[in-house]
């Protein structure tokens, strides 16, 4: 092998003993193997070679590359694992064991009133549903017996992505997906279909003291042989009197969506002024809590659900402002500010 070669090749093997860490490694790599390194300089020098001898030159040449970039390798996942070691050796040791010294944390009180909620309607045998917050235009609206162009939209203007699909505006935007998963129990084996579906719904609108622009919701529907408004109010009866656990004053007054006939508002007397009008409640005494109705014909058919043969009812219970009124916050900003002076007051009264 030719001398110069040989030299070249002690002396990288000499330089990659010494070096210590990733960027010393890398260093050495660019002045042996890079575009101006030296083992690179080396095949320049062959232009007055001999065909024969520059064959035999350039292989060795390139052995030695070979050679280099190997051993490079080698030494940098050498260097890697040290380094690894070395952090790790450095990183504070914990013991898992330790009493803790941070006070622990809390359930946010919308979980909490949600939480209670899903208690409240599983043990009157409904099921628990989770639903995406993306959600298509028919689901949201159409399927809904809302067309477009329907003014009812006007109410609930919403976040539109660039395919279409949009924020839920309301949770009755699982209706049609619930009716259709639940229907063919309820058609082969008489199984009533009953259940909630909470989630966070979102809105394009100012936002005060009793609106957000992302708020939760809890929908629940019961479809059944001879359901009726009664039963719809036994149901809210027993929810509201489970979490409040006092009696409160409520109304139920007409209400228009297009998805129920008839529709209901149903009101709570403002927990925070006890009905005399403060901010919270928009000075009026009451706030809108759980609208409900029965379901509209066109509903249950678009569900794959006859009509003619079944009735259900269906409600859109302010999960955020039962918090409100549950929990006594006077304004339902607070509920997303994320602050732990106000969220860590709250506990599960279970
Ligand atoms: C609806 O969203 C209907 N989907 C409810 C419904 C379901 C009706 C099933 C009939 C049958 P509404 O827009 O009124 O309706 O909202 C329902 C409840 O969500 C309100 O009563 C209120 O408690 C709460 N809510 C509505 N908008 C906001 C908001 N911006 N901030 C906080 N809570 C809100």
């Amino acid at each position: 092998m030719d001398e110069r070669i040989l030299k070249l090749k002690t002396d990288f093997e000499q330089k990659l003993a010494e070096a210590a860490d990733l960027n010393g490694l890398d260093s050495l790599r660019v002045s042996y193997l890079g575009k101006k390194g030296s083992i690179t300089a080396l095949l320049k020098g062959m232009k007055e070679l001999s065909v024969e001898a520059k064959r035999a030159f350039g292989a060795d040449v390139n052995k030695l590359k070979e050679y280099a970039a190997e051993l490079i390798e080698k030494k940098q996942e050498e260097l890697k694992k040290k380094q690894i070691e070395r952090e790790i050796r450095s990183m504070p040791v914990f013991d898992i064991t330790a009493p803790s010294a941070c006070e622990c944390g809390s359930y946010h009180p919308i979980t909490l009133v949600q939480r209670q909620c899903e208690k409240i309607f599983k043990s009157m045998g409904f099921t628990v549903e989770d639903y995406s917050e993306v959600v298509t235009d028919y689901e949201c609206f159409e399927s809904l017996n809302i067309p477009k162009h329907h003014p009812a939209r006007d109410m609930q203007d919403t976040y539109y992505l660039e395919n279409g699909q949009l924020l839920k505006s309301q949770t009755s935007a699982a209706q049609n997906a619930i009716l259709r998963k639940y229907g063919p129990g309820l058609i082969n084996n008489g199984t009533p279909i009953r259940a909630i579906f909470p989630g966070r719904c979102f809105r394009n609108e100012a936002t005060d003291a009793c609106h957000e622009n992302t708020f939760f919701q809890m929908e629940g529907v019961m479809v059944d042989k001879d359901i009726s408004i009664s039963n719809l109010i036994y149901f809210m009866k027993t929810m509201l009197s489970e979490v409040f656990r006092k009696d409160i004053k409520v109304r139920l007054r007409p209400g228009f969506f297009p998805f129920v006939e008839p529709g209901f508002e149903l009101d709570i007397s403002c927990l925070i002024c006890g009905g005399t009008g403060c901010p919270s409640c928009k000075h009026s005494g009451w706030l809108e809590l759980c609208p409900c109705g029965m379901i509209h014909p066109n509903v249950l058919r678009e569900g794959g659900i006859d009509p003619e043969k079944y009735t259900g009812f269906a409600f859109g219970l302010g999960l955020t402002r039962l918090a409100m009124m549950k929990y006594g916050v006077k304004d339902i900003r607070d509920l997303n500010s994320g602050s732990l002076k106000v969220l860590s007051q709250f506990t599960d009264d279970e």
